[in-house]
């Protein structure tokens, strides 16, 4: 219930005025106090990494963790800890990590509800479940 207080415009003005009876012809007033004088640039705010639900890390050949349960739409973290390369497929498609190397991290979202069997697409015998409600 607070009521907005008006904004001194007077000293805001007289600033302004002052700005402008210094710098004459040049222009120059760069202080920031008009907010409509800020560019709101075209760029977007930086894209934050997707929140993740789950882990999964891959050593020996095998899926740590290989049963896991997550929401529908949710992001699922896999870093690969061997050697050679892995990846973290559904037997369906409905996500894939592409090749992750050694100490890499991929991240896929898991699209929909359902059972999703996974595998290494490199791998076949590297198997888990992904459960999804
Ligand atoms: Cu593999």
């Amino acid at each position: 219930m607070t009521k907005a207080s008006r904004s001194p415009s007077a000293a805001r003005q007289l600033g302004w005025v002052l700005c402008a009876l210094m710098s004459a012809s040049l222009a120059a007033c760069g202080s920031g106090e008009d907010r409509s004088s800020t560019a709101v640039g075209a760029g977007s705010p930086p894209a934050r990494p997707p929140e993740r639900s789950a882990e999964i890390v891959i050593a020996d050949y095998m899926f740590v963790s290989a049963q896991i349960e997550v929401k529908a739409g949710a992001f699922v973290g896999v870093t690969n800890r061997d050697g050679v390369d892995h990846t973290f497929t559904a037997v369906d498609r409905s996500f894939d990590s592409g090749p992750l190397r050694q100490s890499q991290t991929g991240v896929v979202q898991i699209p929909t509800v359902g059972t999703f069997e996974f595998i290494c697409s490199i791998h076949m015998h590297m198997r888990g479940t992904v459960k999804a409600s």
